[in-house]
């Protein structure tokens, strides 16, 4: 008779997808779960390149920028190029849209059978891989429009974030950690390196209602709007009762720590870049659902981030993402 606890009870993100779709979508054909496994393996991949980023040839620039004139690091592109290829046999992927690509891959021609798109910032932290810091992939999906043509490849993309069917990101870290929603509760995994697999960590994740950490890059303050400056200086004054700040400069790392403990992340416009920094439909739209999903929120300081209608693919965004007492004191000083 073999001890209690000798083979231990696990759940792999698979085992979860599924398991949930049986319980709450009997109808469900198992397609989905199919897309999601080709995002688990690419980031197991790309996960098993960061680890050995110092021993293999992969740290670097790539010697060019991209279409938003970053600087490209090899990293990105082998993250890039492997989401492609484990996304794009699914059979049931239409359209990608990656961060590094100027413009979406059209895989198939969008019929019943290739109905998700899948929107990605395969290598979120770029100028963190060089230096062992957090570095993050984050997904977000969607389902072709129903009453627009399938040649209409913009009109399928450029969809509000509440449109979402799911979304998640995977943060390389000290472990390797995936989170995903489907509008059904965040649930988190952690990657496993003795058996290659996902494994629950924790199921229904909620975002604390408040948290006394706020995350910005300060050393912008005077390019900062006027708003955010009396918000920061509220913040270390002994009237907000103390604050910690922390910033990582992975925006997946620091949503990351804003879900489990609390507090607020916010990268405002700035005199240099009016409209944000990070990316509507691949970086704010998917912490959105995820934030809101746990209890969180998140908006541009004027609205709601998932209501937002994007106008192009690589459009930016300010993002004030958060514990919602936080989200909501930042807008007591900022109203753009
Ligand atoms: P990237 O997708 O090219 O890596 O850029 C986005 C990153 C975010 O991860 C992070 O929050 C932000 O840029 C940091 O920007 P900054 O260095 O201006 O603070
Ligand atoms: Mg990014």
């Amino acid at each position: 008779m073999l001890p209690k606890n000798a083979v231990p009870r696990l759940q792999t993100v698979q085992q979860h997808i599924l398991d949930r779709q049986r319980t709450q979508h009997p109808d469900a054909t198992g397609e989905f779960s199919w897309l999601l496994s080709g995002i688990t393996l690419a980031t197991k991949i790309i996960a098993d390149h960061v680890r050995r980023a110092g021993l293999i040839d992969v740290l670097g620039t790539a010697g060019h920028t991209n279409v938003q004139g970053e600087q490209v690091e090899k990293l990105d592109i082998i993250a890039n190029e492997t989401i492609a290829a484990c996304l794009g046999y699914r059979g049931n992927v239409g359209i990608m849209v990656s961060e590094e690509d100027d413009e979406p891959r059209i895989i198939k021609d969008l019929d019943d059978q290739a109905r998700y798109i899948v929107l990605f910032d395969p290598l979120d932290g770029s100028s963190n891989i060089d230096v062992n810091v957090s570095i993050g992939t984050i997904f977000s999906i969607l389902q072709r429009r129903e009453d627009v043509a399938a040649g209409r490849v913009m009109d399928h993309i450029l969809q509000p974030g509440y449109q979402q069917v799911a979304a998640g990101y995977v943060v390389y870290s000290s472990s390797t950690v995936m989170a995903y929603t489907t509008g059904d509760g965040v649930h988190m995994f952690t990657l496993d390196p003795a058996i290659g697999a996902f494994r629950l960590s924790r199921e229904g994740v909620t975002m604390p209602e408040s948290g006394r950490i706020y995350s910005m890059n300060e050393a912008y303050r005077r390019k900062f709007p006027d708003g955010i400056k009396r918000y920061l200086d509220w913040v270390k004054s002994e009237e907000s009762g103390g604050y910690t700040a922390r910033y990582i400069g992975s925006l997946v790392a620091d949503f990351h720590r804003t879900l489990l403990k609390g507090g607020v992340f916010c990268y405002p416009p700035t005199v240099s870049a009016p409209r944000g920094k990070l990316r509507l439909l691949y970086e704010a739209n998917p912490l959105a659902f995820i934030a809101e999903q746990a209890g969180g929120t998140a908006t541009d300081g004027r609205e709601r981030i998932l209501d937002k209608i994007p106008a192009a693919l690589h459009q930016r965004t300010p993002l004030v993402i958060g514990s919602k007492s936080e989200v909501a004191k930042i807008a007591e000083f900022w109203q753009p």
